[in-house]
């Protein structure tokens, strides 16, 4: 009896504490917990079985290119896996869908909430909203521009690093010298801003004698970085002897355009993307491209572990950053029956 009473106060205190941690908006380090909290949370740990499922809302921001599909299809195979119940919204491309999606996470009572954001800025208020309703957001690849105690943390890419690479990268390819085109990813996104931030800062500083004389945005698609690329040849054509691509499917619209003009991709005009999706592997085995730089979509095991230590109150870091590297069209043929996307 006595046994049974002790279950029955364990039970009521396990409950208490999850509904504190619930109502409290998780700070970024949660590390600062009272001692006796943690054999409560040992007892929680054993209980997970029983727990109701872990709900989760993702925004996602659309399927522009190759690698949101994958990190989409990451986030929802990972769920799928997991038993997570996911209730996922495709923004196509668009601000304010993320935002009504956000809003009706919040209606629905979500544990946490993830987002992509499409661009940076215009998040405030309704991350503010999430947060007054006690349901933490964590942001999966882009970042938003908002102040630090409207989001638990970022998964992600250092996009800024991945420019800095695709510089050297491209200064190696034409031996330090000659005129450039560039075709950024869609406008006000972290992943274009930070792409030519860090570009243009080793090519100013390390390589001046090379020369960014085109920079337009195709959006991130395959479509857009064709039509572009197609109006950089028309005004600039045999002047043209790199092209920087903030991601590969632009790079891939753009070898066409190439090609269609009559110059040969990879050897007339060098050119490095980013992301190292298996269609850039494809174009670097034909020749067409020289060079990508990886940044890794996976991240939906990234992502659920975290909401689940967001959901037992442990700290997670403001930043999580994913790993990546750099392929080269020598070991293409190599690397691509390795490549998970
Ligand atoms: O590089 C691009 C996609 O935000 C890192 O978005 C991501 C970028 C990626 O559309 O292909």
């Amino acid at each position: 009896m006595k046994k049974l009473f002790a279950m029955l106060l364990t039970g009521t205190m396990m409950l208490t504490m999850a509904g504190c941690a619930k109502s409290v908006n998780a700070p970024a380090e949660t590390s600062a917990k009272p001692a006796e909290t943690k054999t409560v949370e040992t007892k929680t740990e054993e209980a997970k079985p029983e727990n109701k499922k872990l709900v989760i809302g993702f925004a996602q921001i659309g399927a522009e290119s190759e690698w949101r599909t994958a990190c989409t299809n990451s986030i929802k195979g990972e769920a799928e896996k997991l038993g997570i119940d996911l209730k996922f919204s495709d923004a196509q491309q668009k601000q304010e869908n993320q935002i009504k999606a956000i809003r009706s996470f919040i209606a629905q009572k979500v544990d946490v909430i993830g987002i992509s954001p499409v661009v940076e800025s215009g998040w405030e208020t309704v991350f503010k909203e999430a947060k007054d309703a006690g349901i933490p957001i964590v942001l999966v690849d882009r970042n938003a521009d908002v102040p630090e105690d409207l989001y638990v943390t970022r998964i992600g890419s250092d996009f800024k690093d991945e420019g800095k690479k695709a510089a050297e990268e491209m200064a190696q390819l034409l031996g330090g010298k000659g005129s450039i085109v560039e075709l950024q990813g869609t406008v006000g996104s972290a992943a274009a801003t930070d792409r030519l931030v860090g570009f243009k800062e080793v090519i100013e500083a390390k390589y001046p004698e090379i020369k960014i004389i085109k920079s337009q945005t195709g959006d991130f698609t395959r479509a857009k970085g064709k039509e572009v690329m197609e109006a950089f040849l028309k005004s600039d054509g045999k002047n043209i002897q790199g092209l920087y691509a903030h991601n590969d499917d632009m790079a891939i619209g753009a070898i066409q355009a190439i090609e269609e003009y009559g110059l040969k991709p990879g050897e007339d005009i060098k050119i490095v993307s980013v992301d190292a999706v298996k269609g850039a592997f494809e174009a670097m085995i034909a020749g067409k491209l020289n060079v990508t730089v990886e940044c890794n979509p996976l991240l939906g095991p990234q992502f659920y572990d975290v909401c689940q230590k967001i959901m037992n109150g442990e700290s997670v870091p403001k930043y999580i950053p994913s790993e990546e590297g750099v392929y080269r069209q020598e070991t293409a043929a190599a690397d691509l029956p390795s490549r998970q996307y």
